[in-house]
């Protein structure tokens, strides 16, 4: 049986954070755990509220789980806190955590802050030194990087200065941009495309899923290259019947 397990925000309308994220586990066949480091107060129309959980509870947890059923693959997402990131930090150090995907989520799309600003610096320094790989989407890289990112030569170069601080990949979403939503891969012996269809609407828990479903695959045992590859596959394949669920315009997925 392969174990993955996720650590990051609740969303309880669970089209983002640790509920989807099991689903997505659920849906390709892996058996998924999951350890909330935040609240999000959140429905179909967005978030309107972030809630605290105590660190030393999320540590707590982690070496539970660790010292018993330790996962073949692990991802983040929300961590909302510098306390937070350093328990991860600690429990990825301590149990030597290999496969370990990093989604640096800095905002919702409606713009409410899901990390703290003062937790970048521990991200970057305590997080991103031991990751497989980190997928940022354009905006996030942007902030991680200090530099702005018009062309393909800013991402290259963005992407350069992720790799620098220690993950041995880094994905770059392009679906912010107009055009096909174009995914670029760092690390490797070259760098990889992935080119999916634009699909109409907006949706939410895309990089979720994205991360999630690349946690899958590693855990199987594939390479990082075609890992992402079959990721990106499998939300395309949801985005195509993506439907709303609330009152909400934001396409949810249906697994
Ligand atoms: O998609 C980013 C994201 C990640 N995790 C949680 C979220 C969101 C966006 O709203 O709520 C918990």
């Amino acid at each position: 049986m392969i174990k993955v397990l996720s650590i990051a925000g609740s969303d309880p309308s669970s089209g983002a954070g640790i509920q989807v994220d099991l689903k997505a586990f659920q849906a390709l066949g892996a058996y998924g755990m999951a350890v909330p480091a935040a609240l999000t107060v959140q429905n179909s129309r967005g978030v309107s509220g972030v809630e605290l959980l105590s660190s030393r509870v999320l540590l707590k947890q982690l070496e539970s789980l660790f010292s018993d059923i330790k996962p073949d693959a692990m991802k983040t997402g929300m961590l909302l806190t510098r306390q937070n990131v350093d328990a991860v930090a600690s429990v990825v150090k301590k149990f030597r955590v290999k496969n370990l995907v990093v989604d640096p989520v800095l905002q919702s799309s409606s713009g409410k802050s899901l990390l703290d600003p003062g937790a970048l610096s521990s991200l970057k320094k305590k997080i991103f030194t031991r990751a497989l790989i980190v997928t940022p989407n354009i905006p996030e890289a942007e902030t991680l990087t200090g530099c702005s990112i018009k062309s393909e030569t800013d991402m290259d170069f963005a992407a350069g200065k992720l790799l620098d601080l220690g993950p041995a990949y880094v994905l770059i979403k392009g679906g912010h941009r107009n055009g096909p939503a174009i995914d670029t891969l760092y690390g490797g012996k070259t760098v990889l495309s992935f080119s999916t269809p634009r699909r109409k609407g907006e949706f939410h828990g895309t990089g979720c899923v994205l991360s999630s479903a690349i946690t899958v695959f590693i855990a199987r045992g594939l390479p990082v290259e075609k890992a992402v590859e079959k990721a990106k596959q499998f939300v395309d394949s949801l985005l195509k019947t993506a439907k709303p669920v609330g009152k909400g315009r934001t396409k949810y997925f249906q697994f």
